[in-house]
């Protein structure tokens, strides 16, 4: 009995060293809990936004677009896409220079925001990709004789014998072996069984992790066999001990779209990493959008309830930089800011439930073309200049973006909900309450409460906070500035009980209120 429980004790004690070993945590500084994808930002920009706006709003990280060096194609001109298609592993491409990657590593860690580095590394460019230097930072190679001398790769680090598909792509997404070892739409897979391609793979990370990044979202997991990875992360370093607690693991979060019904499921992966959760988003979009019957008060038993992976392997977001343009998965139900209105809520919501590590998206605004449902334009590239390099993001007197850049992450009502996060971090989700239909409260201990409307009809009804009493600033109309609201105000009484009234009509139907909203 008693070494029964020794055991026991024993294995829940691998358990947890376990997970502390494995690189699930985000390592986030101050209590903080949101990364913000900045889609195509420059490094510069990014520097800056750590400074002045990500730091001071309690951001905890930032995910940036590939740093490798990437395939520059004229034609369309200049697509978001190349640059997942790289030529080498040197640090230039359309967001800047090594330089100033490396500037703005320490700039955001120094500012306490940590960066999130996209890794390509299932393939090199596409097999299309011809011969030359049309390259981000002008290195030769030959995409017809699999050879990029800047790494170097050369044929044999490739896989051509091991796919079994006529034509070398992936052609069956119910065959697990063409799904790993087959070309994802033509892009030249490297043989990562080879111990020379995850030993350059290993070196490339851990150059980065020298530079201070915090992890790695890994970019086409299932394109890649678990056993492989977990030999390339084995080789991993640990962070960076300028900015980092001695023996910390960089964060891995791998991109594996798993909607169901499909031969390989993130299950494969969760002991290596977090992973990203796209069931969340396509879900969410279904429920705001009330299609297929969905309803807010449905999502009571949200996350795990709703047969989303645990809440400790999962990254979530409403939308990412392939769904929001009709690439990747999720479908149509997807939210994105072209539908800003219910784009705040969705992503409020999100950011609202304890279930994840939460990703805001940053985007910018391209000419939407639509045929027969499709978008000519989903390869658009962003804002740029005559001679095709990428725009500097312009900040507009009232704090928005300019030059085509949407900077969701500094929509008022959604940089308060980052906020938010942090000031209820840890605290159980309590006090829900639904009218059965789409208009739903919840709370997060004494420390903050939220209240949706998306009925047609007016919400008026009085709740149970959780809170302690006193008047609050709700952060959705307006905040807290000094000792007064922009916007609303609730009024907490004693017993924690507070009157709602959120017309269908508003601006914005929801409300939010927490510890430091209090006045
Ligand atoms: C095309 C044809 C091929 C043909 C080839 C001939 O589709 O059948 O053989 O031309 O040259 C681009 C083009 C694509 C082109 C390919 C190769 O869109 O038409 O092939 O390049 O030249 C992004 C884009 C892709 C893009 C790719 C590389 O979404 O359209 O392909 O970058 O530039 C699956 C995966 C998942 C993936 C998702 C999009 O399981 O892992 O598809 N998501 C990630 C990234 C995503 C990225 C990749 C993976 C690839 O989030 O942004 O794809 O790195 O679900
Ligand atoms: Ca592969």
């Amino acid at each position: 009995e008693r070494k029964g429980k020794g055991l026991e004790l024993l294995f829940i004690l691998i358990t947890l060293l376990g997970l502390s070993l494995t690189q699930h945590n985000p390592h986030f500084k101050h209590g903080r809990t949101t990364i913000v994808h900045l889609f195509e930002w420059r490094w510069s920009d990014i520097a800056a936004e750590c400074e002045r706006f990500l730091a001071p709003k309690g951001f905890g990280g930032v995910q940036i677009s590939p740093p490798n060096e990437h395939i520059v194609l004229d034609q369309p001109w200049r697509p978001w896409w190349q640059r997942y298609q790289p030529v080498s592993y040197n640090l230039c491409s359309t967001s800047g220079s090594e330089e100033e990657f490396i500037d703005m590593v320490i700039r955001c860690n120094n500012v306490g925001v940590n960066i999130y580095v996209d890794a390509v590394i299932n393939h090199m460019c596409g097999s299309g990709g011809g011969e030359g230097n049309h390259s981000s930072c002008g290195s030769w190679f030959s995409a017809s004789n699999k050879n990029f001398p800047s790494v170097p790769y050369s044929a044999w680090d490739f896989n051509v014998n091991k796919c079994r598909t006529s034509s070398g792509d992936i052609e069956n997404y119910g065959d697990i072996f063409q799904v790993r070892d087959c070309r994802l739409v033509s892009l030249l897979d490297l043989n990562l069984e080879k111990d020379y391609v995850r030993g350059k793979v290993a070196e490339y990370m851990n150059k980065l992790i020298d530079l201070g990044v915090a992890g790695f979202r890994v970019d086409a997991c299932k394109h890649m066999w678990p056993g492989d990875l977990e030999n390339v992360y084995g080789r991993l370093q640990n962070l960076n001990t300028t900015w980092f607690p001695r023996d910390s693991k960089p964060f891995i979060f791998q991109e594996v779209i798993d909607l169901g019904g499909e031969a390989i499921s993130y299950t494969d992966y969760v002991h290596l990493g977090r992973v990203t959760e796209f069931k969340y988003g396509a879900k969410l979009g279904k429920v705001f959008r009330k299609w297929d019957e969905e309803k807010l008060f449905y999502t009571r038993t949200w996350g795990e309830g709703w047969s989303f992976m645990s809440d400790g392997n999962a990254v979530v977001f409403v939308d990412n930089h392939d769904n929001q343009r009709g690439h990747g998965a999720g479908g149509s139900s997807i939210i994105t800011f072209w539908d800003s209105r219910l784009y705040k809520m969705a992503v409020g919501y999100m950011l609202a439930h304890p279930y994840g590590v939460t990703r805001v998206m940053s985007s910018y605004r391209w000419n939407r073309n639509f045929v027969n449902g499709k978008d000519q334009n989903d390869w658009m590239g962003p804002p740029s200049n005559t001679n095709g390099s990428t725009k500097s993001v312009s900040v507009n007197p009232d704090q928005t973006c300019g030059d085509g850049w949407v900077c969701e992450h500094r929509w008022r009502q959604i940089t308060n909900m980052v906020i938010f996060r942090n000031v209820v971090n840890g605290q159980p989700q309590i006090n829900w309450w639904d009218n059965q239909s789409n208009q739903v409260a919840f709370g997060r201990g004494d420390r903050g409460f939220i209240v949706f409307n998306n009925d047609d009809w007016t919400l008026n009804v009085t709740l149970n906070t959780g809170m302690s009493g006193g008047t609050y600033c709700d952060v959705i109309s307006g905040q807290k500035e000094g000792n007064t609201c922009t916007g609303k105000q609730i009024l907490v009484s004693h017993d924690g009980n507070a009157h709602f009234k959120i017309s269908n009509l508003d601006e914005d139907p929801f409300v939010a209120i927490h510890a430091e909203s209090k006045i």
